[in-house]
Parts: structure tokens; sequence; C-alpha cells
């Protein structure tokens, strides 16, 4: 990979680390009133896989999407807004945290029901498909998914018909707080595909560089019509299930396993592979992400809130019904 290539990804890793960092903020400050659930440790999942695809093609998320919204190139300022309820948010404030969406960039929507966005995916993929458009679609979900039957009807549907579609699994080892191994038989998040005729590999998530080469693949797969990939991306996140805290406090035993994926913070591996490169100092660029992100969140705030009587505008589809 180049080095501009390289520091594209740092960039977009350490905006939305910088941006759930301030989100952390807003929750324990009180100022974010819907759940939260953080990203941060999981950045290279995000970026690698987007970095792969090209604009008009989509993504789909779950409830930890706000990584996905913003390597898919949504806007920090509409993302903040819609976490703070202003109508000025990507769903119009209506939606919050786990309701991000913007056609225009291709992410047609993260939603928090566990695992409701494969079949989504699926479909536009077959939509795809149908009319001739070289388009691919993705989904992202957690480890938990897997448990969950819509997936594997997906799964086997999308290989039937050799869909353009990539599922991309984020392994991060626990569903809220249980760890796989409460809820699993065998470690086998990465072959969960092959019973259904599907490509699948493992890739290491936290290295921003395996992840975008898997998801190449995935990609040149799907637009050659050799149809759908699975890709286990093992990461970790640093922060709890939801809200800001790092679950040191309900009661799980995370501590060892935090301190030992601390050391693989995705963001400092890059760090130091560019480092390696004798890219110049990066203070000047990380410093910009930081104002960028600062004024996103002080332009969101400056937004209106949607008045008492307009709130369920723009929430439940209008009836198009004749009579
Ligand atoms: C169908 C459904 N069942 C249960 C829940 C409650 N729930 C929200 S997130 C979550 C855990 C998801 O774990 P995983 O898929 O591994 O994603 P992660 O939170 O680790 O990113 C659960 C059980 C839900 N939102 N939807
Ligand atoms: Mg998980």
């Amino acid at each position: 990979m180049t080095n501009d290539g390289l520091m594209a990804r740092w960039e977009a890793m350490l905006r939305i680390r910088r941006a759930e960092e301030a989100v952390a903020g807003m929750v324990e400050s009180g100022e974010a009133r819907c759940p939260c659930h953080l990203y941060i440790g999981q950045e290279a999942v995000a970026v690698g896989v987007c970095a792969a695809l090209q604009g008009e093609d989509t993504v789909w998320g779950g409830h930890r999407s706000h990584g996905h919204y913003l390597a898919k190139g949504g806007s920090l300022e509409a993302m903040f807004a819609e976490i703070l309820g202003r109508e000025s948010g990507c769903s119009s404030g209506r939606g919050g945290s786990m309701h991000l969406v913007s056609e225009e960039n291709g992410i047609l929507g993260t939603v928090p029901i566990v695992g409701a966005t494969v079949p989504l995916a699926v479909g536009a993929a077959m939509a795809y498909k149908m009319r001739g458009e070289r388009h691919v679609a993705v989904s992202f979900f957690g480890d938990g998914t897997i448990e969950e039957g819509s997936v594997h009807e997906s799964l086997n549907l999308a290989a039937l018909y050799r869909l353009p579609v990539i599922f991309i699994c984020e392994n991060n080892l626990y569903a809220s707080h249980m760890h796989w191994r409460e809820r699993r038989v065998w470690d086998n998040f990465d072959r969960a595909g092959v019973f259904h005729g599907i490509s699948c590999e493992r890739a290491d998530g936290n290295d921003v560089s395996a992840v975008s080469e898997a998801a190449g693949r995935a990609v040149g797969r799907a637009r050659t019509g050799d149809g759908p990939s699975w890709i286990e991306c093992r990461t970790f996140r640093w922060r709890g299930h939801v809200g800001a805290s790092f679950d040191l406090d309900v009661g799980v035993k995370r501590r060892g396993e935090l301190s030992e994926w601390l050391n693989r913070d995705p963001v400092a591996r890059v760090e130091r592979e560019l480092a390696v490169r004798g890219v110049a100092d990066l203070g000047e660029r990380s410093a910009a992400i930081d104002r960028e992100v600062a004024e996103a969140l002080e332009r969101a705030r400056r937004g209106a809130t949607p008045a008492g009587s307009r709130v369920l505008e723009a929430v439940y589809a209008e009836a198009r019904c004749a009579h």
C-alpha cells in the first residue's frame, strides 16, 4: 500500500476514534439522551472494508455503527446532530445513534434489531443483480448475529443466487456481556458461510491493511459474478456494551483481555508503520482532525430540536392507499 493510502486509512480511523470519544463525553455529561454503543477499538474493520468499496456500493449496520457511517463518508455533523435529537440529524433527529442513514453515501441504514440488516443487504444485492448493476452490498454485524435464524436463511439465498453481497462479522468476542464461549461450542466464526457454499475467511480486525485486502478479494468476487463472501474480522470493543464505561463495572471479567487488546490498538499500529516508512510528523493532521470533530459538534449543537407537535413526522410511513 502507498504511503498516501495508509495515511488516508489512518486519518479515517482517527476521525472515528475522536468522534467516538466526543460521543462518550456527551453520554457521560447526559447531553446524549439516546443509548450509544461505542466502536472504539474496532475502527480498522469499518475503514478497511469501506476502503475497498466505491461510492455507489451500499453498507448496512446495526446498533454499533457510528464507525461504518463515518467510514463510508457520512457527515460528522449530521451524526452528532442525530445523536442530539436535532432536525439537522441524518434521520431528522428522530432515530438517534442507532438509526444512521445517508443515501447519497450509500449508507442505507443502521438498525438496532440484531441481524435485521443482513436480509436487507441480501435484498439490495438481489436488486443489483436483477437490474444488471455492478454495485456491492455490505452488511456489518457482530458475532451475536450469527445466532439469529434469518442470517442463515439470508446466507443460503445469497449463495444460491450468487449475489454481490459481503458479510462482515465483527467478532469482538462478546454479545452484550456474554463471551462467545458461553454461547457456542466451537470457535468457527470464520466458517459460518461454508455450509451454505459461501467463500469464507478470517482477517485480523485490528489490522486495517489485512481487512482491506480481504474486503478487496470479496469485492472482486462480487463484481465478477462469483457471489457472496463472509469475512470474520476478530477484534475487541474497548468500552462497555452500551455507554462510555469500560465494562469493568458490570461484573464482566474483561480486565486482562482489555489490557491485552489495548496493546493491539489499530490506530497506533498504523502510526508505527508510518513512522517506519519515515512519513513526517502526524501531529498536524491529528490536530486538524481534532478541530474538525470539535467544530462539527459545535455546529450540531446549534441545530434546532423538532417542535413537540412534529416529533412523529417522518417516523411512520405515510399511508398511500387511494381510499
Ligand atoms: C433481535 C434482537 N435480540 C436481542 C437484542 C438485544 N441486543 C442488543 S445488542 C445485543 C448484542 C449484540 O452482540 P453482537 O452481535 O456481538 O454485537 P456487539 O454489540 O458485540 O457489537 C443484543 C443481544 C436486539 N437488539 N435484537
Ligand atoms: Mg459482539
